[in-house]
């Protein structure tokens, strides 16, 4: 049963129900009950004060950036209303006025506090001050910051190799901690800088990459509002980027139309109820989506294979379904693609997809008129195991259609995290590229690494093999957000030490390395000031746009300091002030970090000086129709493979999605209000033909297990709930059912964790 560690502490912490209350789903998103969510949530964290305040500045151009998600702000924001439910939740959750320390720690031991759920964790507030749990000790202690340095430095002297030790990043980091952290990472000499991206957003990046040129999207804000058609794919704004409900109604008001691809009808995406505007909130809100297409999870290969044969058959009759001006000129594969696209049966096709065939002939009807199409994608495609090619397929797509590199038309991969798109672009990577070591030679005067480091799964695999000892993490739950967490349990709890610079508690602090320190930090909400200057970060938002973030709150704590800062001082002792780079410096000052990032990373330039007001763009390729980097200078079309999956008799699909009171490890409340679930989170959605052949009722229990390569893993205790979801589908919430995933299957090349096509068993235990 409960599997228990080194210290005793529990990696499921308590699965007790919670006394759930279902309803139905709903049919729009936002309105009065969101803005009711979201104050009542500021309210009871902050305090009217605080919470007013800060929402005042949150996403203005002279204000700090939203900790959420990474949608962007518009250039020229709107006092008082560029802020959603989910932005005001994140932002109580890091401003809120509870605290602990040392005292909190001599109370609770880690041991006890395993015991408690994610969202118990998560209440007890703010970490204010550097904490140690020493080897063989369950109590956190306080610690100086010299002493932690110390700590740290010292274990990094004790490696055999540099590539002992390993590197994580969360996104919600900034520009300047991040370059930092990549930089001193590699004087260190190692390149294992896994990353959260890894875990989302990594399939993405390789497949724009090798067939656009550039692992970004190529859309601005604006050409979604005047887009003809917005495909969104596997994605559920509604709850994770809910200000881009606003940009999809902008472009239903200028008369375009929205597709959504997705197993579920998300409610967000099927009317919005805008809480900025009079119709959104004394109305009915504006309906989103015109067509629905209920995929298959994991069968939009053969969904957009079969709209594409459709079009193909459209245009040999017309010969003007497809953009063969932009083909000729721009694309490469046209012929092979083609050929290859003639080897599928169209009703094989059709079987897979598990969608009608009207509503698929409504979408082909929709795309073969139009040109401007932008595709947005989010979790649904990414995390599977071709999530490489699912996104290369949507590509053929736009390519096809010349909806690429013009204006209301291209790519949209949706971010996750406020900043991980900035980590990424100022180096924090586990690849090598030559260019940048070069330039890191030129102006930081080290040499950096050329051997490749670990990603996400390799770095679980290299602590569970003992191969890694020292895990450093900025930011994240690296235990709860990775995959098959009892097996990441043992791997970090293999290591000699790890270290978490936190804000808030989480699982990751408890199940730790034989010594264990918490670096807590600032939020990006808070004020930080150095020598009466008040100092900013920048970041980089979804669409390459980077801007500048200013924190106005008084911080948790005057023992906690900022990423940046921490950093820096970490490298100056590791090096005892005896390397090329002047890091306390650069920790003080913000603006020698950002000339830095200006001589090193390609792209950035006279940043302290443009990201000021609405922030700059970064050079995109793709918005240049510039595709010389690319095999013979142009734009890749590519053959994909349809995905296999086999299932036995009783055997299901699972995705791990969110609920709408998470940030993903962080549970802010046990509510989905969207899906109609109230106060539980141990629920699985099934559709109702397959519950009937299962013998299942509504409320009844099951355990969910997957076997893989010889191995079983359970996650125990789910309440089975009749869901409008494809038959053979299923669905529940990560991070409980991550233990599902197993290490060592993830998508090909990009190696993200397949958490989004889990094959499945259920087993009742309990009836309901
Ligand atoms: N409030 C809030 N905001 C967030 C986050 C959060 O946890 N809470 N997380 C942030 C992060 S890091 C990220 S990466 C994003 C995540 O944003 P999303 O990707 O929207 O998040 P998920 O809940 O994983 O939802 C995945 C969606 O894909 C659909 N889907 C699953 N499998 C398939 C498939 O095979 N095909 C298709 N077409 N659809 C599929 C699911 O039904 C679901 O609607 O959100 C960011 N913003
Ligand atoms: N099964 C399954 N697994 C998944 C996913 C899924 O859909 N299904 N999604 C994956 C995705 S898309 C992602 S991005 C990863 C997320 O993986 P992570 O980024 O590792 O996880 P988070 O839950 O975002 O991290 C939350 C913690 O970050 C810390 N934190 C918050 N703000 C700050 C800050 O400003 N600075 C610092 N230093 N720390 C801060 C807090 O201590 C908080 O507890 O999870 C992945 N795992
Ligand atoms: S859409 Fe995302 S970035 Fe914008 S306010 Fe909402 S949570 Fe924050
Ligand atoms: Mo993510």
């Amino acid at each position: 049963m409960d599997k228990k560690f080194r210290r005793n502490v529990s990696v499921r912490g308590s699965d007790d129900f919670t006394n759930i209350k279902l309803a139905a789903p709903l049919r729009h998103a936002a309105g009065l009950l969101g803005i009711k969510a979201a104050i009542q949530h500021g309210l009871k964290e902050m305090g009217v004060v605080r919470s007013m305040r800060a929402l005042m500045n949150m996403n203005q151009n002279d204000g700090f950036e939203c900790p959420s998600c990474a949608w962007p702000d518009p250039d020229k924001p709107s006092r008082f209303r560029e802020f959603c439910e989910n932005g005001t939740k994140a932002l109580a959750d890091e401003a809120t006025t509870q605290h602990i320390g040392s005292d909190f720690f001599k109370n609770n031991s880690v041991e006890q506090l395993s015991e408690l759920t994610d969202y118990e964790l998560n209440k007890f507030g703010r970490i204010v001050e550097p904490l140690v749990l020493r080897p063989g000790k369950i109590h956190y202690e306080s610690i100086s910051w010299q002493d932690a340095y110390a700590l740290i430095a010292k274990e990094l002297r004790k490696l055999n190799s540099p590539d002992e030790a390993i590197f994580y990043t969360s996104g919600r980091s900034s520009n300047e901690a991040a370059f930092l952290y990549g930089m001193f990472a590699r004087a260190f000499g190692t390149n294992n800088m896994p990353d959260c991206s890894n875990m989302c957003h990594e399939s993405s990046g390789v497949a724009l990459k090798e067939t656009l040129g550039i692992g970004k999207g190529s859309i601005k804000l604006e050409d979604l509002h005047n887009a003809e058609v917005i495909i969104v794919a596997g994605q559920n704004p509604g709850t994770n980027h809910p200000r881009m409900l606003s940009a999809l109604e902008k472009c239903k008001e200028n008369g375009g139309k929205i597709i959504s691809i997705n197993p579920l009808e998300e409610s967000g995406l099927v009317n919005f109820r805008n809480p900025q505007s009079v119709k959104g909130m004394l109305g009915g809100g504006e309906d989103l989506t015109n067509i629905q297409l209920p995929v298959n999870i994991n069968q939009d290969i053969p969904l957009i294979k079969l709209i594409i044969k459709k079009l193909i058959d459209l245009d040999s009759e017309s010969g003007t379904v497809f953009d063969h001006d932009f083909i000729n000129k721009y694309v490469d594969g046209h012929e092979a693609l083609m050929n290859g696209i003639q080897e599928y049966d169209s009703n094989e096709l059709l079987q897979l997809t598990g969608v009608d065939e009207d509503k698929i002939d409504e979408a082909v009807q929709l795309l073969a008129s139009k040109s401007k199409i932008v595709v947005c994608w989010a979790m649904g495609l990414t995390q599977h195991k071709n999530g490489v090619e699912t996104i290369r397929e949507y590509i053929n797509l736009l390519l096809l259609k010349g909806a690429i590199g013009k204006p209301n038309a291209g790519t949209c991969p949706v971010r996750g995290h406020s900043n991980v798109q900035g980590d990424r672009s100022v180096g924090i990577m586990h690849h090598v590229d030559a260019g940048l070591n070069d330039r890191i030679k030129e102006h930081l005067g080290f040499t950096a690494p050329d051997k490749e480091g670990f990603d996400t799964v390799g770095a679980m695999r290299a602590m569970y093999e003992g191969e890694g000892k020292v895990f450093v993490c900025l930011g994240g739950n690296f235990l709860m957000a990775a995959s098959d967490t009892e097996y990441t349990a043992v791997a970090i709890q293999r290591c000699n030490l790890t270290v978490q610079i936190s804000t808030k508690l989480n699982r990751s602090h408890l199940v730790t390395g034989k010594a264990a320190l918490i670096l807590p930090t600032f939020g990006r909400s808070e004020k930080d000031m150095k020598n009466g200057q008040l100092r900013y970060i920048t970041v980089e938002n979804s669409m390459g746009r980077v801007r500048q973030s200013r924190g106005l709150l008084k911080p948790a704590s005057n023992r906690i300091k900022s990423e940046p800062e921490l950093i820096a001082e970490l490298a100056d002792t590791y090096f005892e002030g005896n390397h090329s780079v002047n890091w306390k410096a650069m920790g003080e000052d913000y603006d020698l970090i950002r000339q830095q990032i200006d001589n090193v990373i390609k792209g950035f330039e006279n940043t302290s000086d443009n990201s000021k007001g609405s922030g700059y763009y970064l050079p995109n390729n793709v918005r240049d129709l510039d595709f010389s980097k690319l095999p013979n200078g142009k734009a890749q079309l590519t053959l994909n493979s349809l995905p296999d999956h086999e299932l036995q008799e009783n055997e299901f699909v699972l995705m791990t999605i969110r609920s709408h009171d998470q940030f993903n490890t962080t549970i802010y409340g046990l509510d989905d209000r969207y899906r109609g679930v109230y106060n539980e989170r141990r629920v699985l959605f099934m559709n109702k033909q397959d519950m009937k052949e299962q013998e299942l009722i509504k409320m009844d229990v099951v355990d969910i297990t997957s076997f893989y390569d010889n191995t079983k893993r359970t996650a125990f205790k789910f309440l089975v709930i009749p869901y409008n979801i494809p038959k053979g589908n299923l669905a529940a919430y990560f991070p409980e059912t991550n233990v599902l995933v197993p290490y060592n299957h993830f998508a090909d090349r990009s190696k993200t964790p397949i958490s989004k096509s889990i094959v499945v068993r259920l087993v009742k235990t309990k009836i309901g």
